[in-house]
């Protein structure tokens, strides 16, 4: 939806604030961290007083996106009263504990907090909730409130967008794509987005341990018997010996799904024991919110994620019935169409 109402209602409701602090969830991400600097400009552009404030550093492989450093985390001595009485805006993220310390600027009533998303399948009962399900990324979101409030896409500004769009669409492949998106980069290329500079920063970045993790990964490679469901399952100790951490594995989990046959792919990593992250990929219309809601994640329904109160073991063992269970509803809801 690009519903100019929808827009116009948010920008009007931001515009009726003078103080921001705005926020993303943890471990921000292009979409995420995009969408702050989109946005932090268009309200600085404005008038307005605005801090982006993130419970965790941006990735250096980002920084590019913020040459002026304008986003500040939890990690850095920032004087509390720099950061108290603002309106808090939630990007990308409509759970409030993915926020981390930027939570204790939320009030209590939550008077002050305005939550702006596009993930799937999500019931909350925030006051001042703009969520756009069918967007492909929260940086879409953001273009179009620039193009409602009429100008300020500067190079850096488009670029930041266009980051966000880019990694949250798979590089224009998942279904939220559609032809507006497409159009929205033609504007963001016009305003002097370097696509192959982009890409490079982006996409060929990483650290040579990836590799060596990725190299671990496949030793703990499994697939199902009917061979629809693929997974890796590692530990942080395994990890440990070649120096990797759980952030350069990001997006390899994409290559489970990269087989025909293969309909969801998912990454099982154990923190610590008794705590195993589990994250999701899927392809078409297998829908994978009802296996992570089971135990209070979400995402989208292709892209998702939870964490799993249990070791390893336990965790793929009772996880992997749920996952079956989303692929089986996916073919019989098939199957009774046609
Ligand atoms: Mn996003």
């Amino acid at each position: 939806m690009s519903d100019g109402n929808f827009y116009a209602k948010l920008l009007v409701r931001l515009l009726s604030e003078d103080r921001f602090l705005l926020t993303t969830h943890r471990g921000p991400d292009p979409d995420g961290l995009g969408a702050e600097l989109a946005l932090d400009s268009l309200l600085r552009a404005r008038g307005k007083d605005s801090i982006i404030y993130n419970h965790d550093p941006i990735n250096p492989r980002y920084s590019f996106l913020d040459p002026e450093k304008r986003a500040r985390h939890a990690g850095e001595s920032i004087p509390p009263a720099e950061l108290e009485n603002r309106t808090v805006v939630m990007l990308d993220n409509s759970d409030l504990e993915r926020s981390g310390d930027a939570g204790k600027y939320i009030k209590e009533d939550q008077s002050n907090l305005i939550v702006i998303d596009h993930h799937d399948g999500i019931a909350s009962d925030y006051q001042t909730y703009f969520l756009n399900s069918g967007a492909g990324s929260t940086a879409e979101m953001v273009y179009y409130l620039i193009e409602q409030a009429a100008g300020g896409l500067t190079a850096e500004v488009a670029t930041a967008i266009y980051a966000g769009i880019v990694t949250d669409t798979g590089h224009f492949r998942y279904q939220k794509t559609k032809p507006r998106t497409h159009l929205i980069a033609a504007k963001l290329l016009e305003a002097g987005v370097d696509t192959a500079k982009v890409g490079d920063r982006l996409f060929s970045t990483w650290s040579t341990e990836r590799l060596f993790g990725r190299a671990k990964l496949y030793e703990n490679l499994r697939v199902d018997e009917d061979r629809q469901m693929a997974w890796f399952a590692i530990r942080r100790r395994q990890l440990d010996e070649v120096s990797c951490n759980f952030e350069d594995l990001d997006g390899i989990l994409n290559e489970l799904i990269e087989p025909g046959e293969i309909l969801a792919g998912m990454l099982f990593t154990e923190r610590e024991p008794g705590r195993t992250k589990v994250s999701l990929r899927s392809k078409g219309d297998v829908n994978l919110l009802p296996a992570v809601n089971r135990y209070g994640g979400g995402g989208h329904r292709n892209a998702c994620g939870g964490t799993i109160p249990l070791d390893l073991e336990a965790a793929v063992e009772q996880f992997i019935p749920l996952v079956a269970e989303c692929v089986r509803a996916s073919s019989e809801a098939r199957e009774n169409k046609s």
